[in-house]
C-alpha cells in the first residue's frame, strides 16, 4: 500500500505538528449501498471502485496550543456543517485527548454532488493527521479508519483497482491492479454542481428499511464482485462494462424502489446516458456508472476518451466533462 509516511520525525519541542496529504475521489464499479451497522458504519456489501489521477483533496492537519476547539477550512472559508464529522474522525485517530487542530482542506472539484468528495476528503484527513500527530496506525488501520467517516474513503487509501472487502469484524482494502497495469480513463460528465438533496447515508438507511429490492440487492453482490473481478484480472473490458453497468442501474432501482423515493438523476444524467448508448452502438469502447448523484462517470479505454469527451460535451444539460486517468492512492505530500 502506496500510504509513505509513518516515521516520527526529530523536531523541537516547540516546532508545530504539520502534515499535509493529498488524495483522490474513487469511482466505484461494484458499488457500496446500504449498512450492516450504522454505529461503526460497516457496509452491507462489499465493493470494487477504481481511484482517479486528477481530481483531489487536500488536507493540512496542523495542532494548534491556541484553540479550544478544532477549525476546519474548505477551499478557503471557514467551514462549520463538516466540522463535526471532521473533529469525530480526528477523535478516531488520534484519541479525545488529542490537541485541538486546524484543518485546511483545498478540493478542486464539485463537493457533495455525486463525485465522491467525501471519500477523498477522509482519506487524506486520516493520513494526513497520522502524520501530524505522530499516531502510527499502520495502513490497514487507516484504511477502517477512513471507512468508519465515510464507507467509500477507504477505498481511496489506495490506487488504481481497489476490492473493498466486507469481513466479519471489520472492512479491508486490496489492490486488485494498480493504475499503471491497467490505465482506464475516465470522463466525467458535471450536470450540476448543486448539492446532493439527500445525503448517501441518509438515503441508504431508508433503502435499507423501506425498498422492496434491497435483500435481492444484497443476495447478488457477491456474484457481482466475482464477475468484476475476474473482468479486471483478465483486463476485460467488454466484462467489466457489463457487469458494471449491471451493477450501478441495480443499485439505482433499490433507490428508485425506496419510500420516499431517492432519484439522484436529472434530465441530462439521462441524456448522457443515450449518449454512451449511442457511441456503444459504433463500437466504442465505454460504458457509464453513476453514484448517489446527478453526474455521469463514462469509463473508457484511453484511445476512445477524446471522442467521449466530445460527445458528452455536447449533450444538452451538461455543464462541463472532465478527463482523468487512474490515479494513485492517499499520501502525504509534506509533514514537519
Ligand atoms: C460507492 N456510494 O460505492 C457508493 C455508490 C454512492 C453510490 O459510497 O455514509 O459517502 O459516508 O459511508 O461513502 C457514497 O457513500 O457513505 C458511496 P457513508 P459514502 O461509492
Amino acid at each position: 500500500m502506496a500510504l509513505g509516511y509513518n516515521s516520527r520525525p526529530i523536531l523541537p519541542e516547540s516546532t508545530p505538528m504539520r502534515a499535509t496529504a493529498r488524495a483522490q475521489p474513487n469511482i466505484a464499479l461494484i458499488k457500496y449501498w446500504g449498512k450492516r451497522d450504522t454505529h461503526r458504519n460497516l457496509p452491507a456489501v462489499g465493493s470494487i471502485s477504481m481511484t482517479l489521477a486528477d481530481l483531489y483533496t487536500s488536507m493540512q492537519v496542523e495542532e494548534d496550543a491556541s484553540l479550544d476547539a478544532d477549525v476546519f477550512e474548505l477551499n478557503g472559508r471557514g467551514e462549520t456543517k463538516m466540522l463535526t464529522r471532521v473533529s469525530r474522525c480526528l477523535d478516531r485517530v488520534a484519541g479525545e485527548t488529542r490537541p485541538k487542530v486546524r484543518v485546511i482542506s483545498q478540493c478542486n472539484f464539485p463537493i457533495a454532488a455525486g463525485l465522491a468528495s467525501s471519500a477523498a476528503a477522509f482519506a487524506a484527513l486520516v493520513v494526513a493527521a497520522n502524520a501530524a500527530l505522530h499516531c502510527e496506525h499502520d495502513d490497514a488501520a487507516l484504511a477502517s479508519l477512513a471507512g468508519r467517516a465515510s464507507g467509500s474513503a477507504a477505498r481511496s487509501l489506495l490506487g488504481g483497482f481497489v476490492e473493498l472487502e466486507n469481513r466479519d469484524a471489520d472492512i479491508e482494502v486490496r489492490s486488485l491492479l494498480t493504475e499503471h497495469e491497467w490505465p482506464l480513463q475516465v470522463v466525467v460528465a458535471i450536470t450540476t454542481a448543486d448539492s446532493k438533496p439527500v445525503s448517501s447515508g441518509d438515503a441508504m438507511e431508508i433503502s435499507r428499511e423501506t425498498s422492496p429490492f434491497y435483500d435481492r440487492w444484497l443476495d447478488q453482490q457477491p456474484a457481482d464482485l466475482d464477475a468484476a473481478r475476474d473482468a479486471i484480472a483478465n483486463r476485460d473490458f467488454a466484462r467489466l462494462a457489463s457487469i458494471a453497468e449491471h451493477n450501478c442501474l441495480k443499485m439505482h432501482s433499490v433507490m428508485w424502489g425506496s419510500r420516499p423515493p431517492i432519484v439522484y438523476w436529472n434530465s441530462a444524467t439521462l441524456a448522457c446516458m443515450q449518449t454512451i448508448r449511442k457511441l456503444q452502438a459504433d463500437g466504442v469502447a465505454v460504458f457509464f456508472t453513476i453514484d448517489a448523484g446527478p453526474q455521469v462517470k463514462a469509463v473508457c479505454l484511453p484511445a476512445e476518451a477524446a471522442r467521449i469527451q466530445q460527445a458528452l460535451a455536447a449533450t444538452p444539460g451538461v455543464t462541463d466533462v472532465m478527463l482523468t486517468g487512474l490515479g494513485p492512492g492517499a499520501a502525504v505530500v509534506t509533514s514537519q
